[in-house]
């Protein structure tokens, strides 16, 4: 089994805006990856210079930030066995069209960067992104009664 791990999810303003926020969470919540953290973040330019410093030297970086600035962002917090990975299976690849089908960005989106979420992609990041948009007190650990499905404790 891989670890319990924790990652973190940004739906971006491309997805509030074509009301597509349930059905984007839907999919993690049929999936059995619990939400341990959830709330609206206005992001400005300093937040995604440290998100996007991967990408500050492409052509796009301007246009991405203002993209990512139009409206509120719903940051999520997944958590369960592998969630890194499971998460980024579940959104596909960067760009839609060459996204897998049955992947968030295959069947709902066409085009960077409205690709409609972002997911943390690696053990390092997803620590780091977690803490970025997240104090330790908007984490929450609970009790499901699913937990048993969804963490191996069998029927
Ligand atoms: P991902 O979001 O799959 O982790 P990334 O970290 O390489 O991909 O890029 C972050 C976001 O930047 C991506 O979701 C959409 C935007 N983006 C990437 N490549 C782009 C491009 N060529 N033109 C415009 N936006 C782009
Ligand atoms: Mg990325």
């Amino acid at each position: 089994m891989p670890d319990i791990q924790k990652t973190l999810v940004l739906l971006k303003p491309d997805a509030l805006q074509r009301d597509l926020l349930g059905e984007i969470i839907a999919r993690f919540e049929r999936k059995g990856l619990k939400i341990v953290g959830m709330k609206f973040i206005r992001l400005n330019d300093a937040m995604l210079d440290e998100h996007y410093a991967h990408l500050a030297d492409k052509p796009f970086f301007a246009g991405l930030k203002k993209f990512m600035m139009q409206t509120p962002v719903v940051g999520m917090v997944f958590e369960g066995f592998g969630a890194i990975e499971e998460v980024r299976k579940i959104v596909g690849s960067t760009n839609p069209l060459s996204a897998d089908a049955g992947t968030i960005r295959a069947d709902f989106s066409m085009a960077v960067p409205s690709n409609l979420i972002h997911a943390s992609d690696s053990v390092e990041n997803a620590q780091a992104e977690v803490n970025r948009f997240f104090a330790p007190e908007e984490i929450f650990q609970y009790e499901k009664i699913t937990d048993k499905f969804v963490f191996g404790e069998g029927i």
